[in-house]
């Protein structure tokens, strides 16, 4: 094994969320302990989120003298909020991967209203009636953050921690004729978030030294590669 094996340490967290919208739940991530100074190289942080829409349905109702195709969408907006946790800056300077958007959609066709009252939705049953029952939708979006605000990640005096919440609001729509009369049920909000630490410890600072390299021969390597 090369003295390269031994120097990188990645450490990973991954918390999981499962609420329902419109909602948020509240992750809590374990800081490094150490300054940033302590460690001899951080190479990355990288954070990616695994978003899972499941259930949930759209029906409309044409009120509408006219029939026609109807888009259904029905989306949940799904979001990792910084809070008081640490900046979810990525390194192009953007937080717009933290929000993640669980998409379905269909095209239907709908008869002519067909006799029921057309200023209120009803479940008529027939053909100017459709209830949309979307297949579970998964997103995912990753980022390394930027280099700036590392140090938001790391603990001084000792081993910390820090809280994320992820968010998600339901939204739906129907378009395509007029007097589209809607009816929604919520999807479930499912998921994880993961938090990757890849970083060369400084020899003989952080209990991580010890874990990685388990003995003093290694941290010999790491010693005799940094010269
Ligand atoms: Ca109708
Ligand atoms: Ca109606």
């Amino acid at each position: 094994m090369s003295s390269s094996a031994f120097a990188q340490v990645t450490i990973s967290q991954t918390q999981s969320f499962n609420f329902t919208p419109n909602g948020s739940q509240s992750l809590t991530f374990n800081k490094i302990n150490g300054n940033v100074s302590d460690f001899n190289d951080i190479l990355d942080i990288t954070i990616s989120i695994v978003f899972t829409k499941t259930g949930g349905s759209l029906s409309v109702d044409n009120d509408s003298a006219e029939s026609g195709e109807v888009t259904f969408t029905h989306t949940l907006a799904g979001a990792l909020n910084q809070g008081s946790g640490p900046a979810l800056i990525d390194s192009g300077f953007s937080t717009g991967w933290a929000a993640v958007n669980a998409i379905s959609s269909t095209t239907q066709f709908l008869e002519a209203t067909t006799g029921d009252p057309t200023d209120e939705f009803n479940n008529t049953g027939l053909g100017d009636f459709y209830r949309f029952d979307p297949d579970p939708v998964t997103v995912a979006s990753s980022s390394s953050i930027a280099s700036a605000v590392w140090g938001q990640y790391f603990e001084a005096t000792g081993p910390g921690t820090f809280s994320w919440n992820f968010s998600a609001n339901q939204l739906t729509d129907a378009t395509g004729l007029g007097g589209l009369q809607q009816a929604l049920t919520v999807s479930q909000a499912q998921g994880t978030v993961t938090v990757e630490y890849s970083l060369i410890p400084e020899p003989g600072t952080i209990v991580l030294a010890t874990i990685m390299f388990g003995s003093l021969g290694g941290l010999h390597l790491l010693k005799r590669r940094k010269k």
